[in-house]
């Protein structure tokens, strides 16, 4: 665990400047000289500092670690977590390259990563909290998650590669504890640090602490998570974590990264997807999206199964001996794919939660009109979420579940 190093500082303007400036392939990308380059602060998320440095010839993204969080700075915490989202952005930016930001620098004394300048797009939380996204980002997203999963499993390449990943980003712990905690624990003990709204929703939070089978289902999804290394997961695909502009969709923030099911991040997009949808249900938006992006997850997941190759998984079984022919690939294919779907619900579940009576909530329910209907459509997503994590059997298919989601949107407008 990486907490400081003699090299570290955190960056002002300055010192961002001079690194820049030291980095012969960024500076020939700005162009100009240091003094012509602008800087804004763009810092968006909970953790880090986050910068665009513009010149007179293009412009980069530049985001260093605090050693604290950064909208808490009591809560402590080591800096490798960039580290982490180079080494994400290395293996998963060559498999889609058109759906993520290219790594152009990773400096690991100062942990400071600089990736392309994502101008103009916007975060797609705000987006859809603005009713102004595009739609097609959730298939944008399927075949992020469909391509990336495929390809960072056991089912491409030898099994050896797909251990050494596991153990790279094992070591992220750190961040790996604030999803078990924050996500999966939390929540679910009536925790200090959860914020429901108080006190229209301080019962909910305590029937929630209540709730033996909910807390069995967050059992299990924790041991599904921490012990099921699938594939290389980004660990934080929430619509914070999307930027969009019309119709270019990049996923960004793989600090979270991890070996894991791939229904976590899966049930994370789904279910800001949902509570978009139920905390504006003047907007379609975040709805119509969520039957799109598992029809690409599939699709895409289909075009990598067949292009993946030299795993272990499909060795040593020759033509005639069953796994070569097109039937038996697919019967594989189809569990592998139930699997992440049946994942995808609890994470979903989870998420939700968290969501709105955890500590990280979300912008999206500021649409409601007041207090009381804010409240009454936070306590409709809890209701969903609550139905995913313990009838997960009553949503047998994506249609399914997209319609529990409108129906989850009352009669409010
Ligand atoms: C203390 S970090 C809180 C949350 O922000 C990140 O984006 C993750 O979603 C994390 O759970
Ligand atoms: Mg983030």
């Amino acid at each position: 665990m990486i907490t400081t190093g003699p090299m570290y500082r955190t960056f002002d303007n300055a010192l961002l400047c001079q690194h820049l400036a030291a980095l012969p392939h960024i500076a020939v990308r700005l162009g100009g000289a240091p003094d012509d380059w602008e800087i804004a602060e763009v810092s968006d998320g909970n953790l880090n500092m986050v910068w665009i440095v513009r010149g007179p010839d293009g412009a980069v993204c530049v985001k260093q670690s605090l050693p604290h969080v950064r909208v808490d700075p009591s809560w402590k915490m080591p800096l490798d977590r960039t580290a982490f989202e180079a080494a994400y952005l290395r293996d998963v930016a060559p498999l889609v390259p058109d759906l993520t930001t290219a790594l152009l620098d990773f400096d690991a004394e100062r942990f400071v990563l600089v990736v392309e300048a994502l101008t103009p797009h916007v975060v797609l939380r705000t987006a859809l909290c603005a009713r102004s996204a595009t739609p097609g980002f959730g298939a944008a997203i399927g075949r992020f998650v469909g391509r990336s999963s495929v390809m960072t499993s056991l089912l491409n390449g030898p099994f050896e590669g797909m251990m050494q990943r596991i153990a790279r980003f094992a070591a992220n712990t750190t961040l790996t504890r604030i999803t078990v905690d924050l996500v999966m624990t939390d929540p679910f003990c009536a925790h200090p640090r959860n914020r429901p709204m108080r006190p229209e929703l301080t019962a909910l939070e305590q029937e929630l602490a209540a709730d033996v089978a909910l807390a069995r289902a967050a059992a299990a999804l924790r041991q599904r998570f921490l012990g099921t290394p699938q594939a290389l997961l980004h660990g934080d695909l929430h619509t914070g974590s999307i930027m969009v502009h019309g119709q270019d969709v990049r996923v960004i923030d793989g600090e979270f990264a991890v070996c894991g099911p791939v229904g976590f991040d899966c049930g994370q997009f789904v279910a800001n997807l949902a509570i978009n949808a139920i905390a504006d249900p003047g907007s379609d938006l975040a709805l119509n999206e969520i039957v799109p992006f598992w029809a690409a997850f599939l699709a895409e997941t289909e075009r990598a199964w067949a292009e993946a190759r030299g795993s272990d998984i499909h060795a040593g079984i020759h033509a005639g001996a069953g796994m070569a022919d097109p039937a038996t690939q697919a019967a594989l294919r189809t569990a592998w794919c139930d699997g992440i779907y049946a994942d995808m619900l609890g994470f979903a579940g989870l998420e939700i939660i968290r969501r709105t009576i955890g500590y990280a909530q979300v912008a999206d329910y500021a649409a409601a009109p007041d207090r009381a209907e804010e409240a009454a459509r936070r306590s409709r997503a809890i209701g969903l979420a609550r139905r995913l994590l313990v009838q997960p059997a009553a949503f047998g298919d994506i249609g399914t579940l997209a319609r529990a989601v409108a129906d989850a949107r009352g009669d409010a407008v």
